[in-house]
């Protein structure tokens, strides 16, 4: 039929990357989160510049500028006041969109914007995304919700207020990301501070909703998690990964655990990406693709290019991920490619 001819065209339309380069885009960016969007692949990332630089890019309202000047902005905060995102059709050639989400543009975020995470929902796109520093400030923050009409924005503040604004079960509100499961509900899996959660949302996106048992905020927290959860499915098993070791750090690195639900329970299967002296260290904060109609993953991870040790100098990198016959994840070749 039609439909078929138009759908196989499409999958052809978003091949793998033989010839993808590394880092994947000019500039500085870290916790890349992929999506495709309109038969198009989409990277958000958060903005990672060198905090000394002049501050040219952010547009601060007064408010905003009063909550920065009451407080000592930490130098990983200086710069991350937006989001450029990238799409492309094949994995290869990307266009850059200009913020896409200013800080200007979330009325309570005083500081900072950090690691996005997107979905479609009826027609619109949200991104979930961190905001201030509630363990260290005292100031209104978490996850917050925007909305836009297109995966390119603009994206507005959606809610007036963070959607989780405080510590549950240990975990500062940060690193969301975002899981359509297959019967449709959706679910957010965050936090840092070595604590992870996982809660349910509303249809709208607007709510955490509580489960089955009556609990919210289901601490999923696997050994060694530090921060940056992620979700796939393949042939019927959850695999949840997570950053471990310091995000400033060489050592910096992917570990996956493999369950029978959203929830678990997981079992902790190890690291996959770490350090490769040879090409980068700081291997973390990733996202996972599978391109469609195919059995081909692609792993998006930031890393830090040798003999640069800036806190905020992070890149965007892709690499092939390989599945087992046992469906265990095989170690990650890092490459330049
Ligand atoms: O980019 C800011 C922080 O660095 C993220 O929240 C962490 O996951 C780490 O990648």
């Amino acid at each position: 039929t039609l439909c078929t001819i138009v759908f196989a065209a499409w999958m052809l339309a978003l091949p793998g990357s033989a010839s993808a380069k590394n880092p994947i885009v000019p500039g500085w960016y870290a916790d890349p989160e992929i999506r495709i969007f309109d038969h198009q692949y989409w990277i958000y990332p958060t903005y990672s510049d060198d905090w000394k630089k002049p501050d040219v890019s952010a547009h601060f309202t007064p408010a905003q500028m009063a909550a920065r000047r009451r407080h000592h902005v930490r130098p990983s905060y200086v710069k991350q006041t937006f989001f450029n995102a990238f799409s492309s059709p094949d994995l290869v050639h990307w266009t850059k969109h200009e913020h896409v989400l200013d800080v200007a543009n979330v009325p309570w975020a005083a500081y900072a914007v950090w690691a996005p995470s997107a979905i479609e929902v009826g027609g619109k796109y949200y991104l979930f995304f961190g905001a201030n520093d509630i363990q260290n400030d005292k100031e209104t923050g978490g996850i917050g919700l925007a909305v836009s009409d297109h995966p390119g924005g603009p994206f507005r503040d959606a809610l007036g207020h963070p959607l989780i604004g405080a510590f549950h079960n240990g975990a500062q509100p940060i690193d969301p990301f975002v899981y359509r499961d297959d019967d449709g509900q959706i679910y957010l899996y965050y936090g840092g501070w070595g604590h992870c959660n996982v809660v349910r949302l509303s249809p709208d996106l607007r709510h955490v909703e509580e489960f089955p048992d009556g609990s919210i905020y289901k601490e999923i927290t696997p050994p060694g998690y530090v921060e940056g959860s992620f979700l796939i499915k393949r042939k019927g098993v959850y695999y949840l990964m997570w950053s471990e070791g310091a995000w400033t750090g060489p050592d910096y690195s992917v570990a996956y655990a493999m369950g029978p639900s959203p929830t678990g329970p997981f079992k902790p299967m190890g690291k996959i990406l770490k350090q490769d002296f040879r090409i980068a260290r700081g291997a973390g904060h990733h996202s996972v693709v599978n391109v469609p109609g195919t059995d081909d993953w692609y792993i998006v991870y930031h890393r830090r290019p040798l003999g640069d040790d800036k806190g905020e100098h992070r890149q965007l990198a892709i690499d092939r991920m390989h599945f087992n016959p046992d469906g265990t994840i095989a170690p990650v070749k890092m490459t330049n490619r």
